[in-house]
């Protein structure tokens, strides 16, 4: 079913030493979020935060690619009552999505719940970190979420009916069935309320290529690449290069610039979701590809110009796409601040590489 599991020991030890300890399958999936490269995973129980652990520590050896949708396993300290879950999807650079979830323990039993990652930030009234959703005191700021005190008209427990929780009924998945390796989590004794988790991942979590076609070629970071060496296709065929079934697709100009390529040049000529001329005058990049990629012929207009002052560059092409390339230029119109590694083409030309963005 999944590619892998971890499993995760919360702070506290178990309580009883149970045979079937109580533990919750977390299953985590991403929806329209862009590709995140690790998680950040917070628990929060009646006392307050119990887990915070970054999924999966890449501080260690092994594996550190994440693949969604995935399951965590939780093994609480407590057999009962209810915990809070909050994961967020992280790059290096920002927080991408965010997810939370409510669930009920059940003494010695494995429970499930869904944690659904949804583009942007949740609403977190107070500002502390919380979302309103699992927030113990939505209006007072209280990060550690530890027992709620004085703000009235606020339920001192968390709130059940936000939109991506599921609670499902106990015992329909047996725990030694389901998570074999739970085992492998430690159960130490000593109290660690921000402790971080132990993840197991398992070995076959490799993430698949950025490239519907050919391999990457250039990797400006974790969410940009070139792919290289698969069919040629013109400016409105060449997404096919991007493995969209992933949620990659043709990098468009703004993507290309904010993301490193107006820093970094590449050594091949790879196609942008942009264009300069869109079968009028000349524009500043536009965030698509060009409407039409037929070549037409219209009255000659001045697309670009090099960024050391050389030749003006004209063009009677009505439709003039943006490329990837060592040349540093301007595009469009007279902007300075639209200056890159990319260059103008003709819509027709034919490529085999495309600037791909998750
Ligand atoms: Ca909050
Ligand atoms: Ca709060």
């Amino acid at each position: 079913m999944d590619k892998f599991v971890w499993a995760a020991a919360l702070g506290l030890a178990l309580s009883g030493c149970t045979e079937i300890p109580t533990s919750v399958l977390v299953q985590i999936t991403a929806v329209e979020v862009p590709r995140p490269d690790h998680l950040r995973v917070m628990v929060f129980a009646d006392q307050g935060r119990v887990v915070d652990a970054r999924v999966p520590d890449c501080r260690g050896e092994g594996d550190c690619s994440l693949e969604l949708p995935n399951d965590l396993v939780l093994y609480p300290s407590q057999s009962d009552g209810t915990l809070r879950l909050l994961v967020r999807a992280k790059t290096t650079q920002e927080t991408v999505g965010e997810g939370v979830a409510v669930v009920t323990l059940h003494t010695e039993r494995q429970v499930r719940v869904s944690v659904i990652l949804r583009p942007g930030l949740l609403k977190d009234s107070d500002g502390d970190g919380v979302p309103d959703e699992i927030d113990n005191c939505p209006a007072i700021p209280n990060p550690e979420q530890r027992e709620c005190a004085g703000d009235a008209g606020v339920a001192d427990g968390p709130r059940v009916d936000g939109a991506g929780l599921v609670d499902t009924a106990p015992g329909d998945i047996p725990t030694q069935d389901s998570t074999p390796e739970l085992d492998t989590g430690p159960k130490d004794s000593s109290p660690k309320p921000d402790a971080s988790m132990d993840m197991i991942p398992a070995p076959d979590s490799s993430p698949p290529s950025p490239c519907a076609q050919g391999s990457v070629a250039l990797t400006y970071n974790a969410n940009m690449v070139v792919c290289q060496g698969g069919a040629s296709y013109d400016q409105c065929g060449a997404g096919q290069m991007c493995n969209m079934a992933t949620g990659w697709s043709l990098c468009t100009a703004n993507q290309f610039r904010n993301r490193g390529g107006a820093a970094k040049p590449a050594p091949m000529e790879a196609w942008l979701a942009s264009c300069v001329r869109d079968g009028n005058g000349a524009v500043a990049p536009m965030q698509d590809v060009c409407s039409s990629c037929t070549v037409v012929m219209g009255v000659s207009q001045t697309v670009s110009w090099e960024c050391t002052g050389g030749p003006l560059w004209t063009t009677a092409e009505r439709y003039v796409g943006v490329l990837t390339y060592s040349l540093c230029r301007h595009l469009g119109v007279d902007d300075a601040n639209n200056a890159a590694y990319w260059r103008p083409a003709r819509v027709v030309h034919q490529l085999n590489a495309a600037v791909c963005c998750n």
